[in-house]
């Protein structure tokens, strides 16, 4: 025997042999003909869940709370209750129901001050003190700190992994640039004539969009009786 629920939640009954139909009909059968059950079609984005944990069926005329929780490291950033934004709330309570519902959660990493993802510090180990302290330490001394290794997506345990300069060379063609880095921050070529002008922004000569390897190399074209400082920089 096999069941087919059909979207008008009546349920067939089927017989393989001997070929014989029965119909069953138990929302109308507990509810009355005019009574059918509404759903509440409720969805909780990445890191964050409902309780109860997703869409569900219910008699009309009645009430049903949902509780909206983050993951550890994240914030509830938005739910929206049929559409309409309501905030970063913790529980909705949908009364009376008449009509079908929607509820929608979505959740959002903690960040520091300086915009570093609590997650990314307790997954590297860097939580000996509060997280505002912790960004700021250097712990492999490559020179950079956590905060500037999350932007530059570089390891904040292996000094081995920084975003640096690691070569010039001069040749005909120009000048070739190597550098390494992360692979999932935007980093930008710049150069300057004057390091003691302050008031003369570096000049980008090279952006560069993640996803991207891990060593680079750019060819800068010729230039004569030029002073040239280059540096590298990433954003995420
Ligand atoms: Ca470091
Ligand atoms: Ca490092």
């Amino acid at each position: 025997m096999s069941l087919i629920v059909t979207r008008d939640y009546t349920i067939y009954a089927t017989l393989i042999y001997p070929f014989t139909l029965f119909r069953i009909d138990p929302w109308q059968l507990s509810l009355g003909a005019d009574r059918k059950p509404f759903l509440i079609n409720a969805t909780a984005g990445p890191h964050g869940a409902l309780n109860p944990p997703g869409s569900v069926w219910v008699e009309p005329d009645s009430d049903l709370t949902y509780t909206i929780t983050a993951d550890t490291y994240f914030h509830t950033d938005s739910v929206k209750i049929n559409g309409t934004e309501a905030g970063p709330i913790a529980t909705h309570t949908f009364t009376n129901l008449n009509s079908h519902q929607m509820l929608t959660a979505d959740f959002a990493p903690i960040l520091t001050s300086r915009g570093t993802p609590e997650w990314w510090l307790n997954q590297a180990n860097l939580t000996n003190g509060s997280f505002e302290a912790t960004e700021t330490t250097d712990l492999d001394q490559d020179g950079l700190t956590a905060w500037q290794e999350w932007q530059a997506d570089t390891d904040p345990n292996d000094p081995a992994d920084v975003l640096k300069l690691t070569g010039v060379q001069m040749g005909e063609s120009g000048l070739s640039l190597n550098w390494q880095g992360g692979n999932a921050s935007r980093q930008y070529l710049e150069t300057k004539q004057n390091l003691s002008d302050t008031g003369t922004p570096w000049s980008v000569i090279f952006t560069n969009y993640p996803p991207m390897l891990s060593s680079q190399t750019l060819l800068d074209w010729p230039r004569t009786n030029q002073t040239l400082f280059y540096r590298i920089r990433a954003e995420r």
